[in-house]
């Protein structure tokens, strides 16, 4: 049986891992599983080791230097040690670990950095998922168990995006906060910057002071700012535009960030600006007081080899692929992507509609809500900022016919909503308990959860700003049968706006198809197949827009991706409308079409310039 508390029991961490027995190489970043031929490598439960030395260079001291070491995101449980000490820990993949090494360098050597993960899930995790033991010894050897859990995209483990150790000085801009609005002609920006200072050596705290220079997007002076907390008006503002909504879409200022002190401390951050405004009602979503309507995909962080690894050239094809197909936006399902990818969405126009891990929760209790109000306030922390984001998704399928769902979702949207964004407040939970919402979290963007259960017995819809459903209809529900696609779309999606006088729109529907498989009339697989029910599909959408509350359409999913082996998943989830490798299948094409004509766009093959921009780090 596997020893998991092994490499505790033995400190690992204390000595270089090679030390304590034999290790492979293996990138960072990129999840573990499909690197090597070892299947019980692919196949993994429990705790992987990973260590790596660094140079210090004694310079940094001498400058003083506060040091900070990130890494992007490791799956799912992790624990950091640094020169043979625990430095922190952190649950949960897709989001960033940070910690202050400053006094626990060698400085003039090396360093000797160790990460324990674990990626089993349990239902206590985010998300959840059970490990089943198998103690029938005449059918399983002695110790045997699985990992199960409720999601179809493989549990893909590792560090999966990049680890930086970067310098401050030791008075340092902690963090930063925007928010946009729209006066007439103008912009106008109101930020909120915080400070730190660690101490090396002797402490001197002198008079920490903020300026604020405002650069437009080709890096020329607009106006300035002094204080750590204003307001800037610009007039004729050059404001943030999704894709195919304005000649220049995502356009950004640069708000350059200085906070300086008595000793000479300065820190500088360039932070990036789209000035745009966000409006919800009833019926309606509106970006700068236009209505909009969301044409995109469900997506995944999903590739061969390094499974869910950031990898550069695959976040600029799939942003080509975007703005090739017309969509506008994407949701970053199931979880939160990379902040490369953000950064591209920001830069690009593409909207985004940001998702929480917590896909297919159950058995709402205290502890599992504190857990994802957490979740939330990481989430809106690292995204804030950021333009594309238009709407928060706390989660993707929630048992949520479970009455608990109820008040466990009302507060997990509230805690999301909290009002101002400024000022620590509380937020009182219904199951006795006060959780402190911290100043991250949002009011200026709508909440959702998006839904599949029945809207008869559903009780998280009535806490939500939008409301999300996914439907397969002819796929998982009267197989083969496209001709009744129409009538219960518009019949289902009607009655959920009728129901709870909200905006709604389809977050997933789609066929599985292989490529190069051709049945006509359509058969179930085939390329037709997947595209006659996207056309029957979008007679419904049709149908439902011109209702007036029906605010998007989404298409599961961009690409084929990798799911843990079983009856129903030939090589995977073939939903996708390019191949796991990016090439189109009929789909993508069908598709296309519909996007760039809903955006009243005029489809051309047109030739790229030839000049580049190095758009990632
Ligand atoms: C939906 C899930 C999605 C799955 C999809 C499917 O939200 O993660 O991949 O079904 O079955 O229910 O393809």
């Amino acid at each position: 049986m596997l020893d998991a508390e092994k490499g505790f029991r033995e400190e690992w961490y204390a000595q270089p891992l090679s030390k304590s027995g034999p290790v492979i190489s293996m990138a960072v970043p990129s999840s573990y599983n499909d690197i090597t031929q070892d299947k019980d490598l692919r196949d993994h439960i429990g705790w992987a080791w990973y260590d790596r030395l660094f140079y210090v260079p004694s310079r940094w001291q001498t400058d003083k230097q506060r040091v900070v070491l990130r890494l992007g995101s490791a799956h799912y449980n992790s624990i950091i040690y640094l020169n043979g000490h625990s430095l922190t820990s952190h649950e949960g993949g897709h989001l960033p670990i940070m910690a202050d090494i400053t006094t626990k360098l060698v400085y003039g050597k090396e360093n000797l950095v160790t990460v324990a993960i674990n990626n089993t899930l349990t239902p206590e995790t985010i998300p959840q998922g059970t490990i089943v033991k198998h103690n029938d010894p005449s059918r399983y050897p002695p110790g045997y168990f699985a990992q199960s859990y409720n999601f179809d995209f493989t549990n893909y483990a590792g560090i999966h995006r990049p680890v930086y150790i970067y310098t401050t000085p030791q008075t340092f801009i902690d963090d930063i906060l925007i928010t946009t609005d729209i006066n007439g002609a103008n912009g106008v920006i109101t930020y909120n910057v915080t400070h730190g200072n660690t101490m090396i050596g002797p402490s001197r705290s002198g008079e920490v002071g903020c300026s604020m220079k405002l650069l437009d997007n080709e890096g020329d002076h607009v106006t300035s700012a002094m204080g750590c907390q204003g307001t800037i008006e610009i007039s004729n503002a050059s404001l943030w535009w999704p894709y195919l909504m304005s000649e220049n879409p995502g356009y950004m200022y640069t708000l350059l960030v200085a906070v300086s002190d008595a000793d000479g401390n300065l820190d500088l951050y360039p932070q990036k600006v789209g000035i745009r405004t966000l409006g919800w009602n009833s019926t309606t979503l509106t970006i700068n007081n236009k209505p909009l309507y969301l044409r995109g995909c469900g997506k995944h962080e999903d590739a061969d080899i390094r499974g869910k690894g950031v990898d550069y050239a695959l976040i600029v094809k799939d942003f080509s692929l975007l703005k090739w197909l017309g969509a506008n936006s994407f949701r970053t399902s199931h979880y939160p992507y990379a902040e490369e990818i953000m950064d591209m969405a920001d830069k690009e126009g593409i909207m985004i509609i940001d998702e929480s891990p917590a896909v297919g929760l159950s058995g709402f209790d205290e502890a599992l809500m504190n857990k994802h109000i957490s979740v939330m306030q990481e989430l809106v922390q690292r995204d804030k900022n950021r333009p594309s984001v238009i709407m928060w998704s706390v989660g993707n399928e929630p048992k949520s016919n479970e009455a608990a769902a109820l008040n466990y979702f009302r507060d997990v949207v509230a805690a999301t909503h909290t009002a101002d964004p400024t000022r620590p407040v509380t937020c009182v939970l219904n199951l006795g308990k006060v959780v402190s919402a911290t100043k991250s979290a949002d009011p200026s963007r709508p909440v959702t959860c998006v839904l599949n259960k029945p809207k008869e017995k559903e009780y998280a819809a009535s806490s939500l700003d939008v409301i999300l459903v996914n439907r397969y209809y002819s796929w998982y529900g009267d197989t083969g049968h496209l001709e009744v696609i129409k009538m219960q779309t518009v019949t289902e999606f009607s009655e959920w706006h009728l129901l709870h006088n909200k905006p709604v729109m389809i977050s997933e529907y789609g066929a599985g198809s292989l490529p190069g498989y051709h049945m006509d009339p359509a058969w179930t697989w085939s390329e037709e197949y997947q595209a006659e029910l996207m056309i029957r599909n979008f007679e419904a959408f049709d149908e439902l827009r011109s209702k007036g509350y029906f605010v998007g359409e989404m298409i599961w999913n961009f690409a084929d991706f990798s799911t843990p082996q079983g009856h129903t998943r030939p090589g995977g989830n073939r939903k996708g409308i390019f191949t796991r490798s990016r090439q189109p299948k009929m789909a993508a094409h069908v598709l296309r079409y519909r996007y760039h004509n809903l955006a009243n766009d005029t489809l051309t093959n047109s030739q790229a310039p030839l000049c580049f921009t190095s758009v990632l780090h």
